[in-house]
């Protein structure tokens, strides 16, 4: 007998949608992580969030608000395993459901040359941007083999493949981060579970405002200008422009998309940069 084949009409667009998930969204008060929430809350997914303050999680309720979203904001802390399993817990309670979306975005950068590092401040980078998508991954895990899905997206960077002067603690927890996702896919794709990455280029944040600053003389910080240069779109990204990728990401249109880091960098990684003049 003939070998039947996937029928590609039974397609719809609605695979895009996310009505009746939870997402999980870690450190989403603002910045890049409020943009996913709000992306993948538009595309219907219910939202849960942290923070590790409460005043940061009740201004963005109101802001979440502002534009028709009722999120829940929990005060946790990533690097806790006991914060974060308590956590999913109450996700659980509240919302019905363990989460069925998780997205690691909390994140911090400390700019040191390596050699004026303290060790202490080299383990509280990996503990946050490497230790913790672990303990919030194994927070949510066993919920998502239960439900006999999840996805979990992993917020990378254009350090989970390329070095530069100041950041070898972040480069390190980053390149981590894109060797964790792999892991991930790994150990659970049997399940049903994808495990994808989003590796933002230069995105306009509290994060990388210290990079935008304005010199004295008022013109551009000089990395300012040198992002510019290398990106071949020519500007700095916004967190709108990593919703659409988030949104795929988490949604059923990408169940065969595992252990992959998707770069939304305006080109960077691409280009090897001006020829000089
Ligand atoms: P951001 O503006 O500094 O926001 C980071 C968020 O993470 C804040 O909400 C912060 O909350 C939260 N956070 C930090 N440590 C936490 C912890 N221990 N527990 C819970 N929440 C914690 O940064 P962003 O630019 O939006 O970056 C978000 C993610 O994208 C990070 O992982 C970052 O490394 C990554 N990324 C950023 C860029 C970029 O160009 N901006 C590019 C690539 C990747 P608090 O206010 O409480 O500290
Ligand atoms: C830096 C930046 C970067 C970005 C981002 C790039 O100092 O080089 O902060 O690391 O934040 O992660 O993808």
């Amino acid at each position: 007998m003939a070998e039947q084949y996937a029928d590609p009409s039974t397609f719809s667009m609605d695979s895009f949608r996310l009505d009746g998930k939870v997402a999980l969204v870690t450190g989403a008060s603002y910045g890049i992580g409020f943009a996913i929430a709000t992306g993948l809350a538009k595309a219907g997914a219910k939202i849960a969030f942290n923070d590790r303050d409460q005043a940061k999680i009740d201004a963005a309720v109101e802001n979440y608000a502002k534009d028709g979203i009722e999120a829940r904001g929990y005060v946790a802390d990533v690097t806790s395993e006991e914060q974060m399993q308590q956590l999913v817990k109450d996700v659980e309670a509240d919302f019905g459901t363990t989460p069925d979306i998780l997205v690691n975005n909390a994140g911090i950068i400390k700019r040191t040359p390596m050699l004026e590092m303290d060790a202490a401040d080299f383990r509280q980078v990996v503990d946050i941007d490497l230790n913790g998508p672990f303990i919030v991954s194994k927070a949510v895990l066993p919920g998502m083999i239960a439900k006999g899905h999840g996805k979990i997206i992993n917020i990378c960077s254009m350090m989970s493949e390329l070095g530069r002067e100041t950041v070898s603690a972040y480069a390190a927890a980053k390149g981590g981060l894109k060797m964790l996702t792999r892991n991930i896919c790994s150990e659970f794709g049997e399940h049903n579970i994808q495990c994808n990455g989003i590796g933002p280029g230069y995105i306009a944040t509290p994060q990388t405002a210290p990079l935008r600053e304005r010199q004295a003389d008022g013109s551009r910080h000089p990395f300012d200008s040198f992002i510019v240069a290398k990106t071949p779109a020519a500007r700095w990204g916004t967190p709108i422009d990593l919703m659409g990728t988030a949104v795929f990401l988490a949604s059923d249109a990408s169940n065969f998309v595992n252990g992959q880091v998707v770069y939304v960098d305006g080109g960077i990684l691409a280009y090897i940069g001006k020829q000089p003049a």
